[in-house]
């Protein structure tokens, strides 16, 4: 088992129904550690270049137009195996496919607002984390 840190994105439907502490009981329940946060509105140019990957996708414009439709919290998680686990506490992107009691069954309003980000590799967690944090910000 490894130390690992994942970036997290609570979203838009997320913040706008008030569940960034639900969101968050979730996460310190499964041994996750919060060890930086913060409460931003990312611009339409961070939104497209942090979803650059699904850029072809029919759903981008769409998922464009959510990220930036209200503030957002961003977080680096602390644990073992911190990205995998992280993506079990999330629960399938669609909510429909997520297993009980996690962030996307409890929250999540459809495939496309679904409360949760979580970085799918540690390498793409460095890279996401070095997109909205600097190093003197993550405290663990
Ligand atoms: P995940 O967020 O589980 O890593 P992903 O990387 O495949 O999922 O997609 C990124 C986001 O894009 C996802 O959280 C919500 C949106 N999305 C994915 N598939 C979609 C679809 N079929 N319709 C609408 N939005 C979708
Ligand atoms: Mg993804």
């Amino acid at each position: 088992m490894a130390l690992e840190r994942t970036f997290s994105i609570i979203k838009p439907d997320a913040t706008r129904r008030n569940l960034t502490g639900a969101v968050n009981a979730l996460i310190e329940k499964a041994g996750l550690r919060i060890v930086a946060q913060k409460r931003i509105q990312l611009t339409r140019a961070q939104a497209e270049t942090f979803y650059g990957v699904h850029k072809e996708r029919p759903f981008f414009g769409e998922l464009v137009d959510f990220m930036i439709s209200e503030p957002i919290v961003v977080q680096v998680l602390e644990g073992e195996n911190a990205v995998a686990k992280y993506r079990e506490v999330m629960g399938a992107t669609n909510p429909a496919n997520a297993a009980e009691g996690t962030i996307r069954k409890e929250f999540a309003l459809s495939v496309g607002e679904n409360s949760a980000h979580g970085s799918d590799s540690l390498e793409n967690a460095q890279i996401e984390i070095a997109q909205f944090f600097s190093g003197n910000e993550i405290v663990g």
